[in-house]
């Protein structure tokens, strides 16, 4: 488990003890499911926050996802703040009461469970990144790399199944990533995708990053100028919020296979990494658990910008349709 100076982070099980808690205290408003298993078997957790939640109606939707990487454990409680943000303040706060009226939101609070069990089941840190399926005579998959868009196409992963960004011998090859991905897919509605935002987050380095990872160009093909110029005007909005760095993925480095140029370039969804807390590599992935109540509430304006966003995301260029 986590060692006893950070038992405040939340391991697999006592994640899915405080989705339950949610659920059984907003059962008008919280609907738990699941989207499939971990490769070790483990159920990945999906959460739907809205009004009338057993139904779905046609509310724009927004979908938040954490932990692709193990180690990153501040995500899960930036999930878990989401869930308690849209919940606990609904009926109190006139803006989080419209979005939950307005919005249908899905967290999928932790989607490399078996990598964090792995990275604190001995009560010291393993610094773990990757999933935790075999294969090549090394285990794990970078799952941020093992996305069905240009797919190593471009030097931003790795074809050697020990390095920490193997991509894995196929794309969706991890069983978390087909899940997320199925899932993602599943909410084409009359050839509609109904997600139009999206974060991925991780730690560390407090950045706002948008796509494309595979590529420096800031336009292309799958990525028109109005586009990118809204990228460009959320992403900045946001990151004036939380103080952190707003730029392409690709300057930060070139990545391919990763989660944000699937879901614009497939899916056409709005969709930002936040590398969360802190800016280097002392705490880097491990921050004491006395930081997650301000390291979460730091990013609560951002995702209110991006909720609100949600109905016409071009509108932040003047481009309403
Ligand atoms: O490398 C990653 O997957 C992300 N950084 S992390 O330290 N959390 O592993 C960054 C992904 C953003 N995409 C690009 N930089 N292209
Ligand atoms: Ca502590
Ligand atoms: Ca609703
Ligand atoms: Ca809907
Ligand atoms: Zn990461």
């Amino acid at each position: 488990d986590f060692p006893p100076a950070d038992s405040r982070y939340h391991n697999y099980t006592e994640l899915l003890d405080e989705l339950d808690r949610m659920a059984a205290e907003h059962p008008d408003l919280v609907k738990l499911g699941d989207i499939g298993n971990s490769y070790e078997g483990r159920e990945l957790p999906i959460m739907k926050i809205s009004d009338n939640v057993g139904t779905d109606e046609a509310e724009p939707e927004v979908l938040f996802t954490s932990n692709q990487h193990a180690r990153e454990h501040l995500t899960a409680e930036m999930a878990l703040y989401i869930a308690n943000l849209l919940t606990d303040s609904y009926g109190n706060d006139t803006e989080i009461t419209r979005l939950v009226d307005e919005r249908e939101v899905w967290i999928v609070p932790m989607a490399n469970p078996d990598g964090v069990e792995y990275d604190v089941a001995s009560g010291q840190y393993r610094a773990w990144r990757k999933n935790r399926q075999p294969g090549g005579g090394s285990v794990g998959t970078d799952m941020n790399r093992n996305w069905d868009y240009m797919w190593g196409c471009c030097g931003g992963s790795s074809s050697n199944p020990a390095s920490d960004t193997y991509r894995g011998p196929a794309p969706e090859s991890t069983p978390e990533v087909s899940a997320i991905a199925d899932f993602v897919r599943g909410r084409v509605v009359g050839g509609q995708q109904q997600i139009t935002a999206h974060i991925d987050f991780h730690t560390y380095s407090e950045l706002v990053l948008w796509p494309m990872g595979y590529t420096y160009d800031d336009t292309g093909s799958d990525m028109s100028r109005d586009a990118h110029d809204t990228f460009v005007k959320i992403g900045r909005e946001m990151a004036a919020t939380n103080n952190y760095t707003p730029q392409q993925s690709s300057d930060l480095y070139i990545t391919d296979g990763s989660v944000n140029d699937w879901m614009w370039a497939v899916q056409d969804i709005f969709s930002f990494t936040f590398e969360m807390y802190p800016r280097s590599s002392n705490p880097g992935f491990y921050p004491p658990d006395e930081v997650i109540a301000r390291e979460t509430a730091r990013n609560e304006d951002a995702v209110r910008s991006l909720l609100n966003y949600a109905d016409c995301p071009y509108r932040a260029i003047g481009k309403e349709a």
